[in-house]
């Protein structure tokens, strides 16, 4: 079995981060380390969340580790709430990075930054991009990584140079989320420099926005990568799965918006996996 490392935070409430990943991770069949970078009573989305710092835990904690001397066969960081926690993540990397390191560099969403984040904290992100072998930001992290004008259209030319940009902050490849070059559709679209071949894969767009959809795709894909399946197979894995997930949400009478109902499209990820 896969062991692996995930640094990121506990939304007590709200289905992103580690409580999105860790039952994932765990349906792909991959042993998950976790790193909690912090406790939110919910995700920042919601009012008056509260937020407890857990920086002090994480340079401990990967002390011991390398005491018990533990390996690990991939690293992911998520959510990551400060300049410590983007040094300590570069650590994380270069202590226990042999294998996968995927970034996804949650920052912001719908063209603007989240509640807390600067473009200065974007900055430093660049920097941890590239000690990565993948990353997968969306649309507005990419404008913020590469200090770009966000745009709402845009053409298949632009998304492949925007692609080539974020490889040359260091990382081999790099996936873009939400990508939607056709009205009724969406996707994500990757780049690998050093084959310098292009992947993509687009589902049916919904006219509702959810929460949370960031995050499963790319603990999705990341399980995906670890258990050996190529990127082209993994993301049309991931996309399959989180627009299941979709689906089973709005199935739902009463339904929030807060995150998607990805538990229960859990057998249909199975079944995928299944298949090959
Ligand atoms: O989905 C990314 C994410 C993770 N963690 C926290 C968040 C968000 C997005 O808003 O607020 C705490």
């Amino acid at each position: 079995m896969k062991k692996i490392v995930t640094m990121q935070d506990i939304s007590c409430v709200g289905k992103c981060s580690l409580t999105v990943a860790l039952p994932v991770l765990s349906a792909i069949g991959i042993e998950t380390a976790v790193i909690p970078t912090a406790v939110l009573s919910t995700h920042t989305m919601f009012q008056e969340f509260t937020f407890h710092d857990l920086t002090s835990e994480i340079k401990p904690i990967m002390d011991h580790w390398k005491k018990e001397h533990f390996q690990f066969d991939a690293v992911y960081t998520g959510y990551l709430g400060s300049y410590d926690q983007l040094k300590l993540a570069a650590k994380l990397f270069d202590t226990f990075g042999q294998g996968l390191k995927l970034v996804d560099p949650c920052m912001a969403d719908n063209g603007k930054l989240y509640a807390g984040f600067t473009e200065e904290f974007a900055n430093a992100m660049r920097r941890l991009c590239a000690k990565a072998d993948i990353i997968v930001p969306n649309m507005t992290e990419a404008s913020y990584l590469l200090k770009i004008p966000y745009q709402e259209t845009y053409d298949e030319n632009y998304i492949k140079e925007v692609l080539k940009k974020l490889t040359e902050l260091g990382c081999r490849s790099a996936i873009l989320t939400g990508v939607s070059l056709q009205k009724r559709k969406i996707g994500v679209y990757g780049y690998d420099s050093e084959e310098d071949t292009y992947y993509s894969y687009f589902i049916v767009k919904e006219p509702m926005h959810f929460h949370g959809t960031g995050d499963l795709f790319a603990s999705t894909f990341f399980g995906c990568r670890v258990i050996g399946k190529t990127p082209e197979r993994a993301i049309q894995i991931a996309c399959d799965y989180v627009k299941k997930s979709i689906h089973m949400t709005l199935a739902e009478k009463d339904h929030n918006t807060y995150g998607v109902n990805f538990e229960q499209a859990i057998p249909y990820l199975m079944r995928c996996l299944d298949k090959e």
